[in-house]
């Protein structure tokens, strides 16, 4: 028996305050123009787009030096704090939060809602992060500050106490909950943290030797479909040369076929439950295409196959 298929709420957090560049508070809007609702609801989904949550604008012109390690931690708080409380609402209403970004520290806000929703009704919780980074700084390691560089470490119990306790319980996870997929950037301290920790990691080269479909079997192991799967998908992941609109692009990612595949197997994995689309730049971007690939992919992890089976 087919599941129900939960409407999809999706709720803009149009912040950069945690980026290394400004432009990611116009992502939620370029993906509004690459036609994110329309393309969900195309697949028979019920899309409602609840607009933008409102928070602090930084200036980033100003040169901020990091604070005691952070960069704009005050309003990247204010934002997660934001985030957190909409994705709350969205699950307590039944539907599946799709996070439109915003850089990446607003994921510690989604995941700590998600977290406290899925420790309150006992369901298992698995965090699939699609990055080229690993983002476990810590301010003791990070060579930048910028919090979206640490939202990892935030959810482990790493980090400020505004970004450690959005939803009370702290940590939010456990290293066993979270595996990490794309990955080929990591600092010298941040890579100690990571091992330190035993953070499940496929990064670049475990792709390239087993190829995608063993990797995902490997990421996906143990979850099924009473498991909540939270999908926190970095635009960066991918190949620059498909992704440029982007503000920290590293080279030598999966490839647009890779990544679809990527996202057919977890569509067909039946678990998904929230999602996160975040860190798209559409200053860094051409002609929207990155905006463009990233709803064509939701497309794929939301059910759409280029099989030839019929769906
Ligand atoms: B993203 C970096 F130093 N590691 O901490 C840092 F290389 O959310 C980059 O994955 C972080 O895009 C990238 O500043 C954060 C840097
Ligand atoms: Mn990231
Ligand atoms: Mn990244
Ligand atoms: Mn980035």
């Amino acid at each position: 028996m087919p599941t129900p298929r939960p409407s999809i709420a999706l709720i803009g957090a149009p912040s950069d305050a945690g980026a290394n560049l400004p432009g990611t508070s116009l992502g939620p809007d370029a993906l509004r123009i690459a036609g994110i609702a329309p393309a969900l609801r195309a697949r028979g989904l019920h899309a409602i787009d609840q607009g933008n949550l409102s928070g602090p604008g930084v200036d980033h012109h100003a040169g901020h030096a990091p604070q005691q390690g952070f960069r704009h931690l005050a309003e990247v708080a204010q934002w997660n704090a934001a985030v957190c409380g909409a994705v709350a609402e969205a699950l307590a209403a039944g539907h599946l939060p799709l996070l439109l970004g915003g850089d990446h520290s607003l994921a510690v806000g989604s995941i700590s809602a998600v977290a406290r929703h899925c420790r309150q009704r006992g369901q298992r919780l698995k965090v699939l992060w699609l990055d080229a980074h690993a983002d476990a700084n810590t301010p003791a390691t990070s060579p930048s500050g910028n919090l979206h560089g640490m939202p990892v470490a935030c959810l482990l119990g790493h980090g400020p106490q505004g970004l450690t306790h959005l939803a009370e319980h702290s940590p939010a996870l456990v290293p066993a909950q979270l595996a990490l997929l794309g990955v080929r950037s990591v600092d010298a301290a941040e890579k100690r943290f990571v091992n330190a920790l035993g953070i499940e990691v496929y990064d670049m080269r475990y792709i390239d030797e087993v190829g995608m479909r063993a990797t995902m079997a490997q990421a996906l192991y143990g979850v099924d479909r009473h498991t909540h799967l939270h999908v926190s998908f970095d635009l960066d992941c991918l190949d620059p040369t498909v992704a440029p609109g982007v503000g920290t692009p590293v080279r030598g990612g999966p490839t647009y076929r890779e990544i679809q595949l990527c996202m057919e197997i977890l569509a067909d994995c039946g678990a998904l439950g929230s999602v996160d689309v975040v860190e798209l730049n559409p200053t860094r971007d051409v002609r929207n295409q990155s905006a463009e690939l990233a709803v064509d992919l939701l497309e794929s992890l939301f059910g759409k196959s280029t099989l030839m089976r019929a769906r």
